[in-house]
């Protein structure tokens, strides 16, 4: 029922508002409202056991890790993808059991689940051929375009098949766990493999709140060409049928827009209100620099798994340590990273024997053949080094590659490196970055490309590269090594207050509080001749 004008409180924009204003705001919304999020990869996933039993594990990764922390406390909804046959038998026997929400941890559960659980087949379309190596690729600029992408026949049936079919199980999933609340609930959708979602809920839920958070870089509109029109256009459309569309940083916000002004005939842009008008509806535009909880990468960082780390770790260090942390992920420029260092250790040949060149990598996406090809190329690459400079009598490697997932042992070798290299070709955010900048306890030195979100807050403070300058990075990682200890604390005290001061529940609590602004606008009557916001 809309409140009468003259008591409705009128929305304002969120950077005018005071921080207990905002908090207020977001604490009204949240009483009356409930919140949905949905994301591919899920809090949990579930084996089952041989009495029928299940047990749960907690998820990883960048995304995951980011929402747990700042769901604590808000009894949400999670909707996500059925990953393997423990969460498929789970959602299987709910379905069986007429139980709508699954609580991972019975009645302590910091959230409820409900899955989707598409075919293995329209799964991998999705997942393997679309989101992965199309979107993911085509977002981070990573295509050969005289040679790649080919859209085949095989690739159109994977988006028709896959990939607008698993969004529509999405979607479907979404409204039945909208069917539980009397209220409308916040529904807060998760990165490039839901594109399409947003407007198949409008469709049915024509006042639902719908923000979508896309936490990987969005291209100029000439590379979205590449893409054909029914695909790149129902992106875009599926995104506008959203409330709120929010990025990593401006520069990723503007440029959605500008797509939406290319390939969305029927859109009004304002770039000013950074708003897009379309069928009647506003959408904000926004960016929303993600972040980590800080005081739990501490606890984990000072974990006794954490500190067993430490007792083999230092076999890996020299007189200097250079390191890495990601998956291994083509965007990530790794190979790239390898090369710099090489020529490094040419040009400076005072710093041989002297400092190792750590990666810590963790194989992702072993379903892609690139992401395969990307693994082997690293090892290759490495191999040369190593041979090229290493000491048959001292034994030295300049570069060693530690595989494997485990979160404590990341953290524990943040700790000690003098220079973190992230020269990414271009990252949504980085979140490595903002870990180190936040435990390294060797005053070590950033060095950061310019095309990592995290540049726009930490640029500042780290050494800037342009990620394809080989030799640019190589002389980044010497003036690093060289710089005077005075210099790299001021450096790094900044880096750690910085990040401490803008953590993870910033991130969040600005988004609710955008979408507690456009709930209200929702509650309050139309103004004669203004537009409804829908
Ligand atoms: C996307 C965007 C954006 C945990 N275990 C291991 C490991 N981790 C952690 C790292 C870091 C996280 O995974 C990876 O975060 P990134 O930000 O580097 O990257 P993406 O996975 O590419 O995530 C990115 C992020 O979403 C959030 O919005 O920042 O731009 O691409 O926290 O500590 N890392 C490694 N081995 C492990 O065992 N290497």
């Amino acid at each position: 029922m809309p409140k009468p004008a003259d008591t409705a409180p009128t929305a304002v924009p969120v950077d005018l508002l005071e921080s207990e204003s905002r908090q207020a705001l977001v604490d009204s919304v949240l009483q009356n409202r409930n919140l949905i999020v949905a994301s591919n990869r899920g809090p949990v996933t579930f084996s089952r056991q041989n009495d029928g039993s299940y047990t749960s594990r907690q998820g990883s990764g960048g995304l995951v890790t980011a929402v747990s922390a700042v769901l604590q406390g808000h009894q949400a909804i999670w909707i996500a993808a059925a990953m393997g046959e423990g969460d498929r038998q789970r959602a299987e026997d709910a379905e069986q059991a007429g139980e709508t929400l699954i609580s991972p941890q019975g009645d302590d559960s910091a959230f409820r689940l409900r899955f989707v659980v598409a075919t293995p087949e329209a799964y991998h379309q999705y997942y393997n051929v679309i989101s992965n190596p199309l979107l993911w690729f085509l977002q981070h600029y990573l295509w050969d375009t005289p040679r790649a992408p080919d859209i085949t026949h095989k690739v159109w049936a994977a988006w028709r098949e896959g990939y607008v079919e698993v969004n529509r199980q999405f979607a479907d999933e979404i409204l039945v766990a909208c069917e539980q609340f009397d209220e409308e609930p916040i529904i807060m959708l998760q990165d490039y493999q839901l594109y399409l979602v947003g407007r198949l809920i409008r469709e049915k839920r024509p006042n639902a709140i719908i923000q979508h958070f896309i936490h990987i870089p969005w291209p100029d509109p000439d590379y979205w060409r590449l893409l054909p029109s029914e695909m790149r256009k129902g992106i875009c459309e599926g995104l506008l049928g959203c409330d709120i569309v929010g990025f990593q940083i401006p520069a990723h916000a503007r440029s959605f827009m500008y797509t939406c002004e290319a390939y969305v005939p029927d859109c009004t842009i304002d770039y000013t209100n950074k708003c897009v008008e379309w069928r009647g509806r506003t959408i904000q535009v926004r960016s929303y620099p993600i972040s980590i909880d800080a005081d739990a990468v501490r606890k984990t960082a000072y974990s006794q798994e954490a500190r067993a780390y430490e007792r083999y770790l230092p076999t890996h260090w020299n007189e200097f340590t250079i390191l890495r942390v990601d998956r291994a992920e083509p965007s990530k420029n790794i190979i790239r990273g390898f090369h710099a260092f090489d020529r490094f250790l040419e040009s400076h040949p005072e710093f041989q024997n002297r400092v190792n060149f750590i990666a810590v990598t963790q194989p992702s996406r072993m379903d892609v053949k690139e992401y395969r090809n990307y693994l082997d190329d690293m090892s290759a690459t490495v191999g040369r080094i190593n041979a090229k400079y290493a000491n048959v009598e001292t034994g030295w490697q300049p570069v060693q590659i530690i595989m494997g997932e485990s979160y404590p042992r990341v953290l524990a070798a943040m700790k000690w490196y003098d220079v973190l290299l992230v020269n990414s070709i271009i990252d949504g955010m980085n979140l490595v970055a903002k870990e180190g900048a936040l435990i390294n306890e060797r005053s070590g030195v950033i060095i950061l490309s310019e095309g990592a979100g995290a540049a726009v807050q930490l640029g500042e403070l780290a050494l800037m590269v342009s990620p394809a300058d080989v030799e640019g990075t190589a002389e980044a990682i010497y003036q690093a090594l060289t710089m005077p200890i005075q210099e790299r604390q001021r450096r790094a005290q900044r880096l750690r207050r910085s990040v401490e001061q803008d953590d993870v529940s910033v991130w969040f609590r600005n988004q609710l509080v955008d979408i507690a602004n456009c709930a209200m606008k929702e509650s309050e009557p139309a103004a004669e001749g203004s537009t409804q916001v829908a």
